[in-house]
């Protein structure tokens, strides 16, 4: 039993462009995961409480504007500024659910023009790497169908086009755990996919210790 408390918890990403359902199903996850007697919580990038958080929720709801490298280093930061606590948790043997993490950081600003995918993974380098990284896709019919985007920066099909070719090009990437959900069936089905995917890489993740993303 005691080794057993000692078997950290499992970093577990879920990426998507908007109106994927990635909220949804962090929340039905981590309540799975709880039910089942897995220490489990979630966290949210970015993470708007913090001070960075602040001026980057202010930026989101174009209440203030950034210069592009610029706001692309405080997403980055704002993750950095979580690193202990995640630590922390992982390490007690807690399972982090996190909504959206560097992918999306990378996706949105190369779809800006004149961003690398290189310059823009630079600041995440060395992150603690997730042990699985889920990619909710959701067809373009499917997604025209679930509504309008909100009012803030980035909402727009045009852009969110460009992000999810970003997303694809990360995808290829084999040394990260990608895993591409359907994400255009049923909240159920879904769910029940997100949840095998996690079982698995919570076992796996038991035996290893925490790795470092793009290194
Ligand atoms: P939501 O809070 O609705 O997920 O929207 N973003 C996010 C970036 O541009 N860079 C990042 O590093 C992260 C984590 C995606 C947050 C918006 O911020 C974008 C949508």
């Amino acid at each position: 039993l005691k080794a057993m408390t000692c078997r950290r918890g499992a970093l577990i990403v879920l990426e998507g462009v908007d109106k994927a359902g990635k909220t949804t199903q962090c929340n039905k996850l981590i309540q799975a995961l709880l039910e089942n007697e897995q220490p489990a919580e979630m966290m949210r990038f970015p993470e708007r409480t913090t001070m960075i958080g602040q001026l980057i929720n202010s930026y989101l709801e174009k209440k203030s504007n950034l210069e592009d490298h610029t706001v692309h280093l405080l997403f980055s930061a704002n993750r950095w500024e979580q690193v202990p606590l995640m630590k922390e948790k992982l390490e007690q043997g807690i399972t982090l659910v996190v909504d959206r993490y560097a992918f999306s950081g990378v996706a949105f600003t190369s779809a800006k023009p004149g961003f690398t995918l290189d310059w823009c993974k630079n600041p995440d380098v060395g992150l603690p790497k997730p042990d699985l990284v889920m990619f909710l896709n959701v067809n373009p019919s499917e997604a025209a169908r679930r509504g309008h985007f909100g009012t803030e920066r980035y909402e727009t099909s045009v852009f969110q086009r460009a992000v999810q070719q970003r997303f694809e090009e990360l995808m290829k990437d084999s040394s990260v755990n990608w895993q591409v959900i359907d994400a255009s069936r049923n909240i159920e089905d879904v769910h029940a996919d997100i949840k095998n995917h996690t079982i698995e890489a919570i076992t796996t993740a038991m035996t290893q210790p925490i790795g470092h993303l793009w290194k």
